[in-house]
């Protein structure tokens, strides 16, 4: 027996997304009707009726019963067709490639990324569009002024979807279709890369470790790099998938992934490390002795993607975030192709992979990815990265060090300052953005300013504009300051100060980045105030 309920509710503050979905604690989220009433607005928005959506999730602390709520509202509202991954667990960039490949109406995924999970800690959703990315600013902003309005929910009174079972299932009117979540993803992937030629590469004792940080990559990682390109056993490691990530904070960077990196920079490093947040989007590399910053991979795999099967007619064109560092822009230029600076936020990418005017795309937070999904994709990344070192047959230091001799090296860093008091961090922005126009010819630390601004983007495609992205200061030297305030954050606010500076060569091309960089990193301070708003002098986190 089944029967549709309708349930009065009221509007809940604070259901904005963020820079990717709307992410909050986890009680937040289990909280009475506060799961059910986003759900419904997005509905509302998107419209249910009919229509297939994909549903999986990175398989942290309350994913499940998330799920089979998603499911009984979807079935409540009319959906036909619900396509989940078994256990409603899927990666994010495999979401995405189901979307796509199911021609689907879009999906929801469940995920706070690479934000811990827990009882204690985050939660999130957020909804895909039909071509798999993220939806628009203009689609989230018309979710939260529907659950601004709310009044009831619709959920179907029923039992629990077995989602152990791959299979069809039926949940009222509506049909369960629970996947493999793994098996059309690895194909994918098989199509872009040269497997062969891994395979050889791996069978020649080429060793890597791959950390999958006990959350959702572990099933993909270990079906893919040990049983598909023999990778030997144990090559993965934490490869499954926890509710609590196994305590772990699985966010890719040298500072939570700090045993894959103590393993890389040992004695008995292999040739190759790697690491995925919790959805599986994000990536960090290391080479033996070397780690790679997020902005140098995606320049050192723009100017090599050509060396993989997917990519061997070359690029159209090659995207980043405006806080990632210009070493792709110098690629871009190189290979005469298009290059394009997007705000924050993976969502920015959709329409220029749509229209076909960038093949790969990446963001200085780990993030690298190209029109194979509309997701970042971290896998993805490191197989190119395999694919590269496949092909080339040098170690990742010795392709690095030919990176930089031909473009340069701009020297890059990101200091966060964490669960900072938002009145403070907001108090300290708008003093920066009111300072702006006094700063160009300012000389901080010995260099000039030459321009200040606060990043706003019009998008190429649909002439949508985007304000306020973010706080620059441009030096005469090429050396840059980024300021802006996550968006992704559950727990007060979390300011990102991005630090460039460019050098040409041949000289002063293999210093550290810290070092590189500490007169910029002092000019951020004095600039800012960071001291003085919000009491921190030293970075969280550094990547
Ligand atoms: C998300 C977005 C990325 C963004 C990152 C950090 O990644 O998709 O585009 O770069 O957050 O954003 P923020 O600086 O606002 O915290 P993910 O992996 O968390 O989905």
């Amino acid at each position: 027996m089944t029967q549709i309920t309708t349930v009065p509710t009221a509007p809940i503050t604070g259901q904005k997304p963020g820079t990717s979905g709307l992410r909050k604690k986890t009680p937040v989220f289990m909280g009475r009707h506060y799961l059910e009433n986003f759900i419904q607005a997005t509905f509302d928005v998107v419209g249910c009726a009919g229509k297939t959506f994909v549903l999986g999730g990175d398989g942290r602390y309350f994913n499940d019963r998330a799920a089979q709520v998603i499911l009984r509202m979807a079935a409540a509202n009319g959906a036909a067709r619900v396509i989940v991954g078994q256990g409603a667990i899927l990666s994010t960039p495999a979401a995405s490639h189901l979307i796509r490949l199911n021609g689907t109406d879009g999906g929801i995924i469940m995920s706070a990324s690479h934000n811990p999970g827990g009882p204690e800690e985050d939660f999130g959703v957020k909804f895909n569009m039909p071509n798999g990315g993220p939806a628009p600013e203009s689609v989230t902003e018309a979710i939260y002024q529907r659950t601004t309005v709310i009044t009831e929910y619709k959920v179907l009174e029923a039992q629990d979807v077995d989602l152990a079972r791959i299979g069809r299932h039926q949940l009222g009117a509506m049909v369960v279709d629970v996947v493999d979540p793994v098996a059309d993803y690895a194909t994918l992937m098989e199509s872009l890369f040269d497997f062969p030629a891994l395979r050889a590469m791996f069978a020649d004792g080429f060793r890597m470790r791959m950390d999958s940080m006990c959350a959702v990559t572990g099933p993909y990682a270990v079906e893919i790099l040990e049983k598909r390109l023999g990778a030997a056993k144990g090559t993965c490691v934490n490869a499954t998938p926890l509710p609590d990530f196994g305590g772990m904070h699985p966010d890719p960077n040298p500072t939570w992934a700090k045993a894959l990196m103590d393993e890389m920079f040992s004695d008995t490093a292999p040739d190759f490390g790697a690491a995925s947040d919790g959805d599986g989007d994000r990536n960090m590399v290391v080479g033996r002795g070397i780690y790679v910053s997020p902005s140098d991979s995606l320049a050192v795999l723009a100017a090599n993607a050509h060396l993989a099967p997917g990519y061997a007619k070359g690029l159209k064109g090659v995207a980043r975030s405006m806080p990632t560092s210009a070493a792709a822009d110098r690629v871009a230029d190189a290979l005469g192709i298009g290059k394009y600076e997007t705000p924050t936020g993976w969502k920015f990418f959709g329409n220029l992979l749509d229209a076909g005017r960038a093949t790969i795309c990446g963001e200085e937070s780990f993030g690298t990815g190209s029109d194979h999904v509309r997701e970042k994709d971290g896998l993805w990344a490191i197989l190119l990265w395999l694919n590269i070192l496949a092909v080339r047959k040098q170690s990742v230091a010795d392709i690095l060090a030919d990176h930089w001799a031909k473009f340069g090296r701009n020297y890059y860093s990101r200091h966060d300052f964490e669960a900072i008091e938002s009145a403070k961090a907001d108090a300290m922005m708008a003093a920066l953005r009111g300072s702006l126009a006094g700063l160009p010819g300012q000389v901080v630390e010995g260099m000039t300013i030459t321009a200040a601004d606060d990043f706003a983007y019009t998008d190429p495609v649909d002439a949508s504009v985007s304000m306020k992205q973010g706080v620059r200061v441009m030096f005469g030297d090429g050396s840059r300051i980024v300021y802006r305030l996550s968006g992704t954050g559950t727990e007060g606010a979390t300011l990102r100060v991005y630090l460039e500076r460019y050098a040409a060569g041949p000289d002063g091309l293999d210093l550290d980045a810290q070092e590189a960089l500490a007169p910029v990193i002092r000019a951020a301070h004095v600039l800012a105030g960071i001291a003085a708003h919000t009491g921190r002098t030293a970075p969280d986190v550094v990547t």
